[in-house]
C-alpha cells in the first residue's frame, strides 16, 4: 500500500497544498491503492515539504519524482498521445505554474495581511494557543523569507500580478477551445494547472489573479472540467 503524505483540507481543497492535490489526482487516475496521511508539519518529510509517499520502506519527495514512480508502477505515461513537442510544451507549463503562479498565489496567502489572518486560522488552528501567536510569527517569516530568495517576493503586488496575468492568458491561449491543455483528455500539464488555479481563486480574499481567473469564461470552465474529472469524489 502506498502511503501519501499531505497536508490537511482548507479553503474547499481536499488538501491545503496544490502539489499534495497533483499527487492525490495522480494516483487516482492510475487506480493504485493508496492511503492518505495528513500533517500540517511538513518537517519529518524528507525535503521538508510536502507531498511525499512511502512504499515498501522507500521514502519518495516531490510531486515530479511522485509522477515518476506511479507512471513506472502503474505502466502508463500521463502524456500518452503527445509528440515529442508537445511533452516539451507540456514540461514549460508545468515548471511555469509550479515555479512562477504558485509562488505568486503563496504571496497573496501569507504575504497580504488580510489572508494571512485566514491562513493563520486554517493552517495553524491545532496549535496550543498559548505559543501559536509565536510559532506563526516565525512561521510566516520563513516564508516571506522563501518569497524574497525566490524573487517574487521583491516585486510589488501590481508587478506581482502583471507577471503572473500573462501566465494566465498563456495558458488560457495553449487551452483555447479544447477540453484539456492538449486536447480531449487530460495530460500531465492538467494535473498541475488545475490545482494551482484553483488555489487562486480558493483563498479567501480575492485578490487580483483570482479575479483575473473568475472573469475569465473560458478559464473557469476549464477548472470545473478539470475538477470534475481529476479530483476524487468524497475527500
Ligand atoms: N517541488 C515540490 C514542491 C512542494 C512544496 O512546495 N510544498 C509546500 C506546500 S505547497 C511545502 O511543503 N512547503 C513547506 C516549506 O517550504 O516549508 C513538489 O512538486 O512536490
Amino acid at each position: 500500500m502506498i502511503k501519501l503524505t499531505v497536508y490537511p483540507a482548507s479553503f474547499e481543497e481536499p488538501t491545503a497544498s496544490p502539489f499534495c492535490m497533483k499527487s492525490i489526482c495522480m494516483l487516482h487516475a492510475a487506480g493504485l491503492p493508496y492511503e492518505i496521511i495528513e500533517t500540517g508539519d511538513p518537517r519529518g518529510a524528507p525535503k521538508q515539504k510536502l507531498p511525499f509517499i512511502e512504499v515498501d520502506a522507500q521514502q519518495i519527495p516531490d510531486s515530479e519524482q511522485i509522477r515518476s514512480f506511479i507512471e513506472t508502477a502503474a505502466d502508463l505515461d500521463f502524456d500518452e498521445g503527445l509528440t515529442e513537442r508537445q511533452r516539451g510544451i507540456s514540461r514549460a507549463i508545468i515548471r511555469m505554474v509550479e515555479e512562477h503562479v504558485y509562488f505568486a498565489i503563496v504571496a497573496d496567502r501569507w504575504g497580504e495581511d488580510d489572508n494571512w489572518e485566514h491562513v493563520r486560522r486554517a493552517f495553524f488552528s491545532d496549535i496550543p494557543v498559548i505559543i501559536r501567536g509565536f510559532v506563526t510569527r516565525q512561521v510566516r517569516k520563513q516564508a516571506l523569507a522563501q518569497l524574497d530568495g525566490q524573487g517574487i517576493g521583491r516585486h510589488s503586488p501590481e508587478e506581482r500580478f502583471d507577471r503572473v496575468r500573462r501566465d494566465v492568458i498563456a495558458i488560457r491561449e495553449i487551452l483555447s477551445d479544447k477540453p484539456f491543455l492538449f486536447g480531449e483528455n487530460p495530460t500531465a500539464a492538467d494535473y498541475s494547472v488545475v490545482p494551482i488555479l484553483r488555489a487562486s481563486i480558493v483563498t479567501p480574499v480575492t485578490k487580483p489573479l483570482a479575479a483575473f481567473i473568475k472573469s475569465d469564461p473560458t478559464l473557469m470552465a476549464y477548472v470545473t472540467r478539470g475538477t470534475d474529472r481529476l479530483y476524487p469524489t468524497g475527500l
